[in-house]
């Protein structure tokens, strides 16, 4: 092996180990830095209205993810916006575009939230399932 292909060989290890590095600490800052909240899609929930979703509403920071997590016997959705008639429906997320994939028990689903507002949302197969995300 010639000289200059054993230094590009290990200049090319030394670029893929300051990548790494860089992943790494950037993964670590935004762990300590931005929160995770959970919401449950409650139990019997597709006859509860703003009761469907706990906590309703959910309060969180700028940057956080939510996490909705399936926990009765039958698929939901978590769509963005006041009703299947909001034009801005599914604009913030959309858990399941054109009623796929639904949220099957257990299943759960994240968005993180980037900027400050109040976002309604409803469950796409029964729209009176109504929750709202406030964003500080
Ligand atoms: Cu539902």
């Amino acid at each position: 092996m010639s000289t200059k292909q054993t230094i590009a060989i290990f200049s090319a290890l030394l670029t893929a180990l300051a990548l790494s590095t860089t992943l790494g600490g950037f993964a670590v800052t935004s762990a300590s830095a931005q929160g995770e909240t959970k919401v449950s899609i409650v139990s019997g929930g597709s006859t509860m209205a703003d009761k469907a979703f706990s906590p309703n509403p959910v309060n969180v920071k700028v940057g956080d993810t939510v996490t909705w997590t399936n926990d009765d016997s039958q698929p939901h959705t978590v769509v963005s916006g006041s009703g299947s008639s909001d034009p801005n429906m599914g604009k913030d997320f959309n858990s399941s575009p054109n009623f796929n994939p639904l949220l099957t028990p257990k299943q759960t689903f994240q968005h993180k939230f980037t900027t400050a507002g109040e976002i309604p949302y409803f469950c796409a197969l029964h729209p009176t399932m109504v929750g709202k995300v406030v964003v500080s």
